[in-house]
């Protein structure tokens, strides 16, 4: 099932049918253990009203209440290499992260520096060279279950990362520097462990990059970075967790105003993005 934030109110796809539901709070509506059983449940007692594909196409808002945004890093072959070749100051900190026990989990965004589908992200004005991270994205309640997906874009400066590694946070949070969207994916169990992620990145509708890779291709288990996360840390609404990226646009190209970045999950949908400055 997918779950839909809109500007007419919280509305389910399940089995191609759509309903509006009576809870108009997200994180109440979402932040639940067991999150699909209890839709199901919920949806029996609703009626299906084909009009509400409407509101989905045109009234899309992120998925995202009061939750956190958090963003996994180093966890695929390709990002772990594109890094060392990146680090100025040495590249010995990215082979040592994706071999080691503890994952690197960092602070990407807050709900109001994240944006939806549609939207336009940014990149930074005082940056040479950035990219979009496209990344399956996680939803786990406050109970610490993963109960949902969603698609990601970490969008990240590689010149302020590459140049001093102490500089992440500002390589990586910033206003719109995070989207998230279409929806909230709610399968009955994990999502299909060979779903592909697609990225493509359109000038005035000419396509300049693309690139995919299957989330298989992931080093860490998603249960074992949640646990990370998890382990000191509370989040009562629930909590996003991107899972970093393992596709990687070649070093001469950098994100310019006006591109289009449409990144798509199996199962999920497509997230679709312009980029500002
Ligand atoms: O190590 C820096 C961040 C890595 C990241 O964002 C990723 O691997 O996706
Ligand atoms: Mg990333």
């Amino acid at each position: 099932m997918k779950i839909y934030r809109t500007k007419k109110g919280i509305i389910v796809e399940h089995k191609n049918k759509f309903y509006r539901v009576p809870e108009t709070d997200w994180d109440v509506f979402t932040n639940r253990t067991g999150l699909y059983d209890l839709i199901a449940d919920e949806l029996r007692k609703l009626d299906n009203d084909p009009a509400l594909v409407t509101i989905v196409k045109n009234d899309l808002l992120s998925p995202i209440g009061r939750q956190e945004v958090w963003a996994s890093g180093v966890t695929y072959m390709r990002t772990r290499q594109a890094r060392m070749d990146d680090a100025k100051l040495g590249s010995a900190i990215y082979a040592s992260v994706y071999e080691a026990k503890r994952p690197e989990l960092f602070f990407k965004a807050t709900a109001y520096r994240t944006v939806g589908p549609g939207d336009k992200i940014r990149i930074r004005k005082d940056s040479k060279w950035n990219v979009p991270e496209p990344e399956l994205t996680l939803f786990i309640c406050s109970e610490g279950t993963i109960e949902g997906y969603t698609v990601g874009n970490d969008v990240s400066s590689r010149d302020i990362e590459g140049e001093n590694p102490l500089y992440l946070a500002q390589a990586k949070s910033y206003d719109a520097s995070a989207a998230i969207g279409p929806c909230l994916y709610v399968p009955k169990d994990s999502i299909d462990p060979d779903a592909m992620i697609q990225l493509e990145i359109l000038n005035n509708d000419e396509n300049i990059f693309s690139g995919e890779i299957s989330i298989n291709r992931m080093k860490r288990k998603h249960t074992e970075l949640v646990e990370y996360l998890m382990k000191e840390t509370s989040f009562i609404y629930g909590v996003y967790l991107m899972t970093g990226t393992g596709i990687v646009p070649p070093d001469q190209f950098s994100l310019r105003e006006g591109d289009e970045i449409r990144i798509s999950i199996e199962g999920i949908g497509t997230l679709v993005n312009t980029v500002a400055v």
